[in-house]
């Protein structure tokens, strides 16, 4: 993790033990769990707050700037973000718990997609460029942001993993084939080893 990331992860998700944060395991597809439409959180609980600064870590780790919970087998709505570029600039950790996306430009934005749940498969995928996006934040206060750019990318990618969706899915039934395909042989690789 770049120096600073934790200290902001503890100040955003308020988890004092942060030393104690986990580097979960990310399922990778195919697995049901990523095909499935999570669940609303309820209660923002310690669990809440653990599940926010895990998946901060492991998306840090894996290195990723966006990770949603049924990607860690939590099938509830929230997903975490980090697209801050460059060396240079702070952190801007951020989690989301039952985001909406309320407004989307006509205009598109067409970016070069990968999945930490389909490791080294990409493909160009077509969004709009611009959301709007309103979501319930670990301090249980309503937000509502404006994002451009890669944050746009990123939170629609992640707000589909939530539906269940993933960006193979906007593919013909041909190359999302060839690379389920791919990834079945990966995970037989993986259980070998
Ligand atoms: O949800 C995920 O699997 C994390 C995604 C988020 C993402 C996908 C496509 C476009 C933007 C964000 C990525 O695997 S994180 C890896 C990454 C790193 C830098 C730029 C784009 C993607
Ligand atoms: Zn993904």
């Amino acid at each position: 993790m770049r120096s600073g990331e934790r200290k902001e992860i503890a100040k955003l998700t308020d988890i004092a033990y942060i030393p104690c944060m986990t580097i979960r395991p990310i399922i990778i597809h195919p697995d049901p769990r990523l095909k499935t439409v999570a669940a609303p959180v309820t209660d923002i609980t310690d669990a809440v707050r653990r599940l926010g600064a895990d998946m901060l870590e492991t998306m840090y780790d894996a290195p990723g700037i966006g990770l949603a919970a049924p990607q860690v087998g939590v099938l509830s709505r929230l997903l975490v973000m980090d697209c801050v570029k460059g060396e240079g600039a702070p952190p801007r950790p951020m989690v989301l718990i039952n985001p909406e996306i309320v407004a989307a430009s006509e205009e598109t934005n067409t970016y070069d997609e990968g999945c930490l749940s389909i490791p080294e498969q990409y493909a160009e995928i077509t969004r709009p460029a611009e959301v709007d996006v309103r979501w319930m934040g670990l301090d249980g206060e309503e937000h509502q942001e404006h994002f451009d750019g890669l944050w746009a990318t990123c939170v629609q990618h992640e707000i589909d993993h939530l539906n269940g969706k993933l960006f193979i899915d906007y593919l013909k039934p041909l190359k999302r084939q060839i690379i389920t395909r791919r990834m079945q042989k990966l995970k037989r690789e993986r259980a070998r080893a």
